[in-house]
């Protein structure tokens, strides 16, 4: 299998996030790409290509034009107001306030299209996040040139991103804009399934009034666990979309019993849908040692998950997503591709 990945990612580097009351370095580090980089030259999984520079006229059809625009100028803005370090917001349009006057100064600007404060920016993040994007998109090429499977090994990852805003790392929707990029090139349908720990919400919001891309997403239970807002089992779409949106809540300390139970619903469903390819948002913070997951998925778990995704049977798309117990997301993310690749 083939992968692609950017050494820009290394831009984003540095910078911090509040967490349980206190501002600490960001969870979603360099070396998470690094550690997964390196575990594929030991299994031998591939060649690793370089991403090809892509514009952004696919990215604008699951993202604001406006938002696109905002993007590169966060931290040249941050600045330029006299602030150093990373690039934080820390007010937005929550109920009672308003969601549709974009303020002037940069403060208000990145509040109005954030969700939470998991979006930090130094100066290499808008590059990273391009390089990421690109990845995903050049990843997409392969399939799309008859590969049967790819690995887009994005940082930072996409899937809490949605039309207009950033959130939980994500800044831009990549599975999101490789489903697109399919769409737009003959694909009639396309699967997202989504096995990362958090609800990507980012997702279910770009495609929930969509019949044309399908979104299955296995994630702790927004009860318990971010991002809090979006998740629930009842969420099923809306107008044409309705019923292409599923998603399976589960509890802290869900196991691989349980898990793959929702797993196997979830291939049932995806291949009753029969779509021409399948986007998996593949994020390994499922696993029992994760920093700030509570699941207890094990090492020896991801294989099968990357062995039912193969019996499918469909060309076959894995983006990067999240996965924070650094030493082990190697091992971990590189387990669900041999698995799919049947070793
Ligand atoms: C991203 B992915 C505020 C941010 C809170 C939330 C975790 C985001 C997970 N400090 N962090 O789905 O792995
Ligand atoms: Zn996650």
């Amino acid at each position: 299998m083939k992968t692609v990945y950017s050494p820009r990612h290394h831009g984003h580097a540095g910078n911090a996030e509040l967490v349980a009351g206190a501002i600490v370095p960001a969870f979603e580090m360099p070396s998470r790409a690094e550690f997964i980089l390196s575990r594929l030259g030991e299994v031998g999984l591939g060649p690793v290509l370089d991403p090809a520079e892509h514009d952004l006229s696919t990215a604008a059809r699951v993202h604001d034009k406006d938002y696109l625009d905002f993007l590169p100028t966060v931290y040249p803005r941050w600045k330029a107001a006299g602030r150093t370090g990373t690039a934080l917001p820390f007010t937005w349009p929550t109920r009672g306030l308003r969601g549709d006057r974009l303020p002037e100064f940069i403060d208000g600007q990145f509040g109005f299209y954030s969700f939470d404060g998991g979006c930090g920016f130094v100066e290499g993040t808008w590059d990273a996040i391009k390089s990421s994007h690109d990845v995903a998109l050049t990843a997409a090429g392969l399939v799309k040139a008859g590969e049967p499977v790819a690995f887009a090994l994005c940082r930072p990852p996409g899937h809490h991103s949605g039309h207009n805003f950033m959130g939980g790392y994500c800044y831009i929707n990549n599975a999101a804009v490789a489903a697109q990029w399919f769409l737009d090139q003959g694909a009639a349908r396309v699967s997202i399934l989504d096995v990362d720990y958090h609800h990507g919400n980012g997702t279910q919001e770009i495609f929930y009034r969509r019949d044309d891309v399908q979104v299955i997403n296995l994630h702790a239970d927004p009860m318990q666990e971010y991002p809090y807002f979006l998740g629930h089992a009842d969420e099923t779409g809306e107008g044409a979309g309705e019923g292409f949106n599923i998603n399976y809540p589960m509890r802290w300390g869900t196991n691989w019993e349980t898990w793959s139970e929702a797993l196997e619903d979830g291939c049932r469903k995806l291949a009753a849908y029969a779509p021409d390819i399948v986007v998996v948002s593949l994020g390994v913070d499922t696993f029992e040692k994760d920093p700030i997951s509570k699941f207890k998925l094990k090492t020896g778990d991801f294989p099968k998950i990357g062995a039912r995704v193969a019996r499918l049977d469909l060309p076959t798309l894995f983006v990067m997503e999240g996965g924070y117990a650094v030493a082990d997301i190697g091992v971990n993310a590189v387990s669900v591709l041999t698995g799919f690749e049947g070793r």
